[in-house]
């Protein structure tokens, strides 16, 4: 059934996506993007947008009455390499817009949230190989502490007042349609930018830092397939784990030089190293599997022939 839909930080890397997708499931009037600024293209123009400040509860309740609002899928986040640069600003957008959310929720003003935690949520004592659903989390990022913090508030308000929350921890999420910005899996957006462009690549991780990786079109399939489970299968209202593939930068060069054999990647490890080394490596998302039927369809080779399709690249 059509519902009428809110997305806060729609022009983002997965929201831009989400929006178009939701659009092509409950109809483009019944999904509302909005984001502190316009966004371009086809987000702008196949249906209703707002500018609005995720952080300003009294304009993300205006809106939601204006346009009798049932659920918000709140994306705007900084990601964990900005969250490093400006710990106050990552914490205040962050958590506020999320008690903003919860708390439409709360009153009985909206019927039902989405909202994205992270791999971020582990740290560095966590088992970093197949990490487990509920296992030891002590992030060191400051975005991972949001995340972290966030994730319990979910519970919370769910166990407390009944609020219908629902969320998953992304891996790095790879696409083409929309850049990301801020996070430390970004390299594996960008390597194939450079690739495409006939340019060499260098790389800020070292070539064997192995992280968590998913291709958009199964994140946003996981996102619209836990919104619409059943609420009694949804049996963990934290966020649950999620994953496809993990790799290493030498490993997607590599994948990437099956079509592209002239392309060289370099290796300059920044500040995001730390904060990589800090990620598990691989994720056991069994418990999504379970609840409401989570399977990924995308691994590391039809991701590099989707990438460079969609970038114009394939040969
Ligand atoms: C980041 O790198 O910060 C994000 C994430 C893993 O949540 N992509």
């Amino acid at each position: 059934m059509s519902k009428t839909i809110l997305i806060l930080g729609a022009c983002g890397q997965i929201g831009t996506e989400l929006t178009l997708n939701l659009r092509s499931v409950h109809g483009n009037d019944r999904v509302i993007a909005s984001d502190i600024r316009e966004g371009s293209g086809e987000l702008m123009s196949s249906g209703p947008f707002e500018i609005l400040d995720a952080t300003n509860a009294q304009a993300v309740e205006d809106v939601v009455v204006h346009h009798n609002v049932e659920e918000i899928y709140l994306m705007a986040a900084l990601l964990s390499a900005t969250a490093e640069k400006f710990p106050d600003r990552a914490w205040n957008l962050n958590m506020t817009s999320l008690f903003n959310v919860l708390d439409l929720a709360k009153e009985g003003k909206i019927d039902k949230v989405f909202w994205p935690s992270s791999i971020a949520v582990f740290g560095p004592n966590t088992p970093s190989e197949q990490t487990p659903q509920a296992t030891i989390m002590e992030p060191s990022t400051v975005y991972g502490i949001s995340k972290l913090a966030g994730e319990r508030w979910c519970a919370y308000y769910h166990r407390k007042f009944g609020v219908d929350v629902r969320s998953v921890r992304y891996p790095g999420l790879i696409s083409w349609k929309t850049q990301p910005g801020g996070g430390t899996t970004d390299y594996a957006v960008e390597i194939f930018h450079k690739a495409v462009a006939g340019e060499p690549y260098e790389c800020f991780l070292k070539e064997d830092s192995r992280l968590p990786m998913m291709y958009m079109e199964d994140a946003i399939r996981a996102t619209i397939n836990l919104m619409q489970a059943d609420a009694d299968d949804v049996k963990v209202r934290s966020s649950y784990n999620l994953a496809s593939m993990s790799f290493t930068p030498e490993e997607i060069a590599r994948e990437i030089q099956k079509h592209k054999p002239e392309f060289t990647v370099s290796y300059a490890p920044d500040f995001r190293q730390d904060i990589a080394d800090s990620w598990p490596g691989s994720i056991d998302d069994n418990q999504a599997r379970t609840d409401w039927g989570w399977e990924p369809e995308f691994d590391l080779s039809a991701t590099t022939a989707a990438m460079l399709e969609g970038l114009g690249g394939s040969q």
